[in-house]
């Protein structure tokens, strides 16, 4: 550490014990930056760019260090100066590049191919304000700007700069690096494009801003509102200004390394991470051009380079724009997508291959499986589902091109980082193999009949449990009570993810106390969720949940026995200190409708268990773990896909046909509820499930009441619960995200 040292004295002339939590983390900053330069990045002459529009990375610093294999002495350097890494940390502030799911697991993803040494990078934007900054109001959610980049970040300003065109235009762009720490390995880059006229001050009100000022405006936001024509255009703007930076710049870079282009596929593999960067397949044909390479050949080239990875079948995450969006602001790419998608008409004239369909919209995804060479799904019943009904007309004609990677995560982020005492733990039990080998995690089946271990795993989740508690307190302004059972739903709000089935619980428990009937432990139920600003009836649940927190607050005859507390801003840092603590994993999505998750794998890593539908990934966390060991409730995917096909789902036949559930739906808007509520939004969400349920929610109520209140009686035989998290944690490995990348190097990438 006495380079540190050094550093502090340099920087500011004073020993570290004198400095200000600032100073030292912008010290540790300077200092991680330049052990990451210092050790070079991966290289090899065939790279992955992995291309999104979102990168969820979450607070660096600890990774780093852990990555660099500098934690412990940096944390120890720190004490005997008085300072402490966590609130050192508290000071960096967390990039909000990032929804959800999609955007974390590129971050995973980066983290994995630098650790397995593997050549490449990822390319994205540089959202200067982030996605937003949810704050809640009168149990309301407003949006704020979420700005993150100040003077001293992990961003690096490179002499890299390229044109990209539009109509009427040229934009300028500059590319800002994030070093990426592979574990104990050369980091790779996260390149993220920037306009250098970029103006924040123009957003005003929340998150309101001019959406035409395009020279201004284009990187200020993540995902601007997409409810009038002008966002959506900005989107376009967005991906073009995405792809055609990174298209350029891996160009460039093929070309340095001894590419004559015409053997691109063999320098260069871009994985399109959903269909925000679709359009890289017509700009590389564009600039293939420029660079004397014909149409047809240039086509050929791109289909042996670009691969796509679908992360849902929900219909507005497969983008399909008007063809005249793209002639007023691209119009360079319009005669080559035409061109495609004559030469896919000419082949396969049926209307659900085509790529401009007759109303005049491009289907993004449809123009990546037609060039692209790889499809690939996110978990086993995922890519099932593409394959038999969602894309099985282009799983007809191209078998050979749809393959399953089931999801995974960093373990050094999500366990290492996270619960530094459970990794502790393992590693005294099995040694420190499993951090390069998740697999070895299974080695903890020698001590399921251990009570000694059991007792362990049962201890270090009631400290975590305690520390997430001050975090709530610190959030919510609620106290907690760190007996009682932690049931944990945090992911995107979205009616197909159901947070309105757990709040139709927490109405059910709520009612059974006021009746008398209450539960033998208190329990308290976890949530955190940003709701899309233009997704109302996302932002009524946020409001259903906030008021039943309040509800439940102010009731002394509830209270005790349990408590609804919804985090704000839910963000990387609040999963990283939710999940250690919690016992019952909530992954209550409607069968057939969540790609993946990868909130399911972090809750079970940390030896929760998970309570859960045949749905993504857990229908495999289910088959590892054995029935024993996770609950699992609900009509199956076949089941779900058939009512669809029928359309024989009916919401109000099982509310008029049941009085519990119809007793449960009333409440929504009962008297109790208007006085904390509005009643505008909670009657939004009351008429939403009687009138549509599209996501058939009333239909699975019953059993997960039935199978969530099982769980809870379980939890009282402590042994036999402790068993479940060992089993659950000892499963575990597969979800690793290295394993995943491993397989898309096999079976898609080829590198080294
Ligand atoms: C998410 C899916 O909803 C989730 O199931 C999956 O685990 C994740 O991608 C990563 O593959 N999709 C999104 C999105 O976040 O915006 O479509």
């Amino acid at each position: 550490m006495e380079a540190l040292k050094t550093l502090i004295q340099d920087m500011f002339h004073k020993d570290c014990s004198a400095c200000t939590d600032q100073e030292v983390y912008e010290a540790l900053l300077a200092y991680t930056k330049k052990m990451l330069a210092a050790k070079g990045y991966q290289d090899g002459k065939k790279k992955i760019y992995y291309i999104s529009a979102e990168f969820l990375i979450g607070k660096l610093l600890s990774n780093n260090l852990i990555n660099l294999g500098i934690y412990d002495d940096v944390t120890e350097f720190l004490r005997e100066n008085g300072k402490s890494l966590a609130e050192i940390e508290s000071v960096e502030p967390e990039p909000s590049l990032g929804n959800g799911g999609l955007g974390r697991l590129a971050a995973c993803f980066l983290d994995s191919i630098a650790t397995l040494g593997l050549p490449g990078e990822g390319i994205g934007l540089n959202y200067h304000l982030g996605l937003f900054r949810q704050v809640f109001e009168d149990n309301l959610q407003h949006e704020m700007p979420n700005p993150w980049i100040t003077p001293d970040s992990w961003l690096t300003a490179t002499d890299v700069t390229y044109m990209v065109p539009f109509r009427g235009f040229s934009l300028k762009s500059t590319m800002y690096t994030i070093d990426v720490a592979g574990y104990e390995n050369k980091a790779i880059r996260l390149n993220l494009f920037d306009i250098d006229l970029a103006d924040e001050s123009m957003v005003h009100d929340g998150i309101a801003f001019n959406k035409k000022d395009i020279l201004h405006n284009l990187t200020l936001f993540l995902y601007p509102d997409d409810s009038d024509e002008d966002g959506r255009k900005l989107r376009i703007y967005q991906q073009y200004f995405m792809v055609s930076n990174a298209a350029q710049r891996i160009l460039d870079e093929a070309a340095a390394r001894g590419s004559n282009f015409h053997d691109l596929a063999d320098y260069a593999v871009v994985q399109i991470n959903d269909t925000h960067p679709s359009m890289i397949i017509p700009e590389f044909i564009r600039l293939l051009g420029e660079r004397g390479i014909a149409f047809e050949e240039a086509a050929e080239i791109v289909s042996h380079v670009c691969a796509y990875t679908n992360h849902t079948i929900l219909a507005e995450a497969l983008e399909k724009w008007p063809i005249q969006y793209l002639e007023d602001i691209v119009p360079q790419l319009v005669p080559i997508i035409r061109r495609l998608d004559e030469k896919v008409k000419a082949k396969y004239p049926q209307e659900n291959l085509t790529i401009i369909d007759s109303n005049q919209l491009v289907h993004m995804a449809h123009m990546d499986i037609h060039y692209g060479f790889s499809i690939n799904g996110v978990a086993a019943l995922h890519t099932e589902i593409l394959k038999n009904s969602e894309l099985h007309q282009f799983y007809e004609i191209y078998p050979e091109k749809f393959n399953n990677k089931t999801n995974g995560i960093t373990f050094r982020r999500w366990l290492m980082y996270c619960n530094r005492p459970l990794a502790k733990y393992i590693t005294s039990l099995i040694g420190d193999g499993w951090k390069k080998d998740a697999a070895q995690l299974k080695q903890l089946f020698d001590f399921e009949e251990d009570q000694e271990v059991l007792s362990q795993l049962l201890a270090i989740k009631a400290d975590a449990k305690k520390n997430c508690k001050e975090f709530i307190f610190e959030n919510t302004g609620i106290e907690i009570d760190e007996n009682s059972v932690f049931d944990i739903q945090i992911k995107r709000l979205h009616e197909y993810k159901r947070q309105q089935l757990n709040a139709l619980y927490v109405i059910y428990k709520y009612l059974e106390i006021k009746e008398g009937r209450k539960p033998e432990r208190t329990i308290t139920f976890i949530f955190g969720a940003k709701a899309a600003p233009a997704y109302y009836i996302a932002k009524d649940i946020i409001h259903l949940l906030l008021t039943l927190e309040t509800l439940i607050q102010n009731d002394p005859e509830v209270s005790p026995y349990m408590k609804l507390v919804m985090v704000e801003n839910y963000n990387v840092s609040a999963a990283e200190k939710l999940i250690p603590a919690c016992n019952i994993s909530e992954q209550i999505s409607l069968a057939s409708k969540e790609a993946s998750g990868t909130g399911n794998m972090k809750f079970m890593l940390n030896g929760a268990v998970t309570l859960g539908t045949m749905d993504g990934a857990n229908v495999e966390i289910s088959d590892l773990v054995g029935k024993e060991n996770i609950y699992i409730f609900g009509e199956s995917s076949d089941e779900v896909i058939r009512h669809y096909e029928k359309m024989d789902y009916h919401s109000r036949a099982i509310y008029e046909s049941d009085a519990d559930i119809k007793k449960y739906v009333d409440f929504i808007v009962s008297e109790p509820m208007l006085k904390y509520g509005r009643e505008e939004h909670l009657r939004n969400v009351y008429n939403e499930l009687l009138n549509k349920d599209w996501f058939m929610t009333l239909l699975d109520l019953k059993d997960y009441i039935k199978v969530k209140d099982q769980a809870f009686e379980d939890y009282e035989d402590r042994t036999a619960w402790a068993k479940k998290m060992l089993v659950n944690i000892a499963q575990a490995g597969f979800f690793s995200s290295d394993r995943t990348i491993e397989q898309y190097n096999k079976d898609i990438w080829h590198l080294n």
